[in-house]
């Protein structure tokens, strides 16, 4: 049933009953969270913890992932999903990882975007918004509207009214925000094949650019690896300066590790059509790459915050 799931690509009903079947077939190592907020369409945006038994009685480091930020950007929801089944299917080979380990899923933060891309257009961005939508990653609570981003309601960067001003950020920072745990984050994008690094709003290297700099090119290594795909890492503003992205929401608020990953393909490829074959190609290098990022950052730990 896996090896069929991940084939296509699904929709979003599709995907929430999937969690909720991996929720019933693995009921002591995932949670189910049927709406941690609503949509301006007012859909439920639905998150899944997944960790095993505390053995050790220690406080366990928490990862947060999320996808399906940007609506047409499918690849990602698909990525996500592929992190939390490899996760429950591995546990009873190796529970260790589980046991000494707290993973936090947003498959699909726009929701209604994504339900959009479905039924109407499916090249939409943003959220659903009247009347044109707006940019969730240039909509969050940290030098939101300072460059890189548009106040052009028709702009596919448009900002928004305000600072978190969409239900959608209000709703996946308060969640991200309320683990106190946190030691790092990645929200998936496609495409470009890039891993990017803080800050997005700054070409001033962030305070922990060297460790920043090891993990992001860790993970470029570490894909490259699996199929030989090229993956460039980099700081974000290198790719080009955006403000209000979760990237750096996430480390400046709570100084994580905190990267964003643009997927398969490459510049020359299908673009945000991705073909369906390519799922489990880009989802393998992915979950290789995250393993081996979970052990550098327990390795490694930040500064503690404040920034
Ligand atoms: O522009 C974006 O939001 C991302 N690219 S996409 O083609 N998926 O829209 C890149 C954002 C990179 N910057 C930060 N994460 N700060
Ligand atoms: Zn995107």
């Amino acid at each position: 049933a896996t090896v069929d799931w991940f084939g296509d690509y699904h929709q979003l009903d599709e995907i929430v009953q999937w969690y909720q079947n991996l929720t019933a077939t693995y009921p002591n190592l995932v949670t189910f969270l049927p709406s941690i907020g609503k949509t301006v369409e007012g859909r439920d945006i639905f998150a899944a913890t997944i960790t095993g038994a505390n053995t050790t009685g220690a406080t366990k480091p928490q990862f947060f992932f999320q996808g399906l930020v940007h609506a047409r950007e499918w690849i990602s929801g698909s990525t996500v999903q592929w992190l939390s089944n490899q996760l429950v299917q591995g546990y009873a080979a190796d529970p260790s990882l589980l046991d000494s380990t707290e993973f936090i899923f947003v498959p699909v933060v726009n929701p209604d975007g994504y339900d959009y891309t479905w039924t109407t257009d499916r090249l939409w961005r943003k959220n659903r918004a009247l009347p044109s939508g707006v940019d969730l990653n240039r909509n969050y609570d940290d030098h939101w509207g300072q460059g890189g981003s548009s106040p052009d309601p028709t702009s596919d960067t448009y900002m928004g009214p305000s600072a978190a001003s969409e239900p959608e950020t209000q709703a996946v920072s308060a969640f991200f925000l309320s683990f106190p745990n946190l030691v790092g984050a990645i929200d998936f994008h496609s495409y470009s094949q890039l891993v990017l690094r803080p800050y997005g709003w700054t070409f001033a290297p962030a305070p922990d650019e060297t460790l920043n700099k090891q993990a992001g090119d860790g993970i470029a290594a570490t894909i490259l690896s699996v199929n030989q795909m090229q993956y460039v890492s980099e700081p974000s503003t290198d790719l080009y300066p955006t403000s209000g992205t979760s990237t750096d929401f996430w480390y400046t608020q709570r100084r994580i590790y905190s990267f964003c990953i643009e997927l398969r393909p490459n510049m020359t490829g299908q673009g945000f059509l991705l073909d369906r074959t390519q799922i489990v190609p880009t989802s393998q290098e992915i979950w290789s790459s995250v393993l081996w990022w979970v052990g550098f950052v327990k390795g490694n730990p930040l500064p503690v915050p404040p920034l």
